[in-house]
């Protein structure tokens, strides 16, 4: 029998996720938080998909976090800052050999998780699709992307990836998933603080070039001395070509501080400055701008964490 796919987190990309593997008759279950958004799920009658104006509904089964099943596969598709305790209270479920991936943006909630459950292979991801919910149990595919994966323990590609190859979702073997997580970090820290603090778009950040450059020469540097200069290659080249190809976008930094939303600052920026210190290396730019961003969010009543 083919393995079940447990979602963890029924959010943008963990339901983009479940749909698309359920529709192609996979085994797909959702771990919801509790008996609360267990039942309002089921009233809804399962996940809504938004595609190019086209609605699909699919009823996935669901579950709370505490029901007694195990669990072979994880997708992690919560945010970075609770990625740690959700797997915490999922642990005792793991079967031997469990596999989990983890979607987070960013650095540090891999290792955190890793360190948790050090019997599971951890299969780190890093996507560029896009994702946003525009309602309860629905989710609008905003961007077409890709994702590539990677297992820092073993080289070796596990067999599902077939099953996403089946379900449609863009993805490459990633041998080297270290470089392209810090590449997308350093990516996020060039533009998405700047577009908050400036409440502008990415291609308002042409106005900042001397900012952006600034920043980019700091973040090559932390890359370099982190052992990560293929992530260093070309960082502000990059940079550029982003704002230019996605100016007339809200960074994913933008849109959390405009909804009230919580950041990922810790694994963004803040994993690049608290990296850069354990190096003893001065980034003044970089940490100024943290501290600027950490002000902003404060003045929004947002966590600087
Ligand atoms: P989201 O906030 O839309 O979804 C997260 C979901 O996890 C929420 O429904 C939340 O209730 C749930 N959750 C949190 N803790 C839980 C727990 N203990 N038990 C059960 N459910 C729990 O987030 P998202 O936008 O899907 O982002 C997930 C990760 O993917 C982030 O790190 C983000 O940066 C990354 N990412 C997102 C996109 C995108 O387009 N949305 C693109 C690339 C990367
Ligand atoms: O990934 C992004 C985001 O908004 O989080 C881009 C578009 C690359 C901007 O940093």
């Amino acid at each position: 029998m083919a393995t079940t796919w447990h979602v963890l987190g029924a959010g943008s990309l963990g339901s983009l996720w479940a749909v698309r593997l359920a529709r192609v008759g996979l085994p797909v279950t959702l771990i919801l938080r509790d008996p609360a958004r267990l039942a309002a799920y089921r009233a809804s009658g399962g996940l809504t998909l938004v595609e190019q104006g086209q609605e699909q509904h699919i009823a996935i089964p669901a579950q709370t976090v505490d029901a007694a099943e195990p669990i072979s596969r994880l997708l992690v598709a919560c945010k970075a800052y609770d990625a740690q305790s959700a797997v915490a209270r999922l642990a005792p479920r793991l079967a031997e050999n469990a596999e989990l991936i983890l979607l987070q943006n960013g650095l540090g909630s891999q290792d955190a998780v890793a360190t948790l459950v050090p019997k599971a292979r951890c299969l780190f991801a890093s996507s560029t699709e896009g994702a946003f919910r525009d309602g309860d149990w629905r989710v609008v595919f905003a961007g077409h992307g890709f994702t590539w994966l990677g297992d820092l323990a073993h080289p070796q590609p596990p067999y599902w990836l077939d099953d996403l190859l089946l379900a449609g979702i863009p993805h490459e073997w990633q041998t080297q998933i270290l470089t392209r997580l810090w590449r997308k970090l350093a990516l996020n820290c060039a533009i998405n603080p700047l577009t908050v603090l400036y409440g502008c778009r990415n291609g308002g950040l042409r106005d900042h070039h001397c900012e952006v450059a600034t920043l980019c020469g700091e973040l090559t540097e932390l890359l370099e001395h982190c052992g990560q200069p293929a992530a260093a290659q070309d960082l502000h080249n990059e940079v550029t070509r982003v704002i230019q190809a996605t100016g007339a976008n809200y960074s994913s930094m933008y849109q959390d501080v405009a909804h009230g939303r919580r950041t990922e600052i810790s694994y963004l920026l803040g994993y690049a400055c608290e990296a850069a210190k354990r190096h003893h290396l001065n980034l003044p730019h970089l940490n100024q701008l943290r501290n600027r961003l950490i002000a902003h969010l404060a003045v929004h009543g947002l966590p600087g964490t």
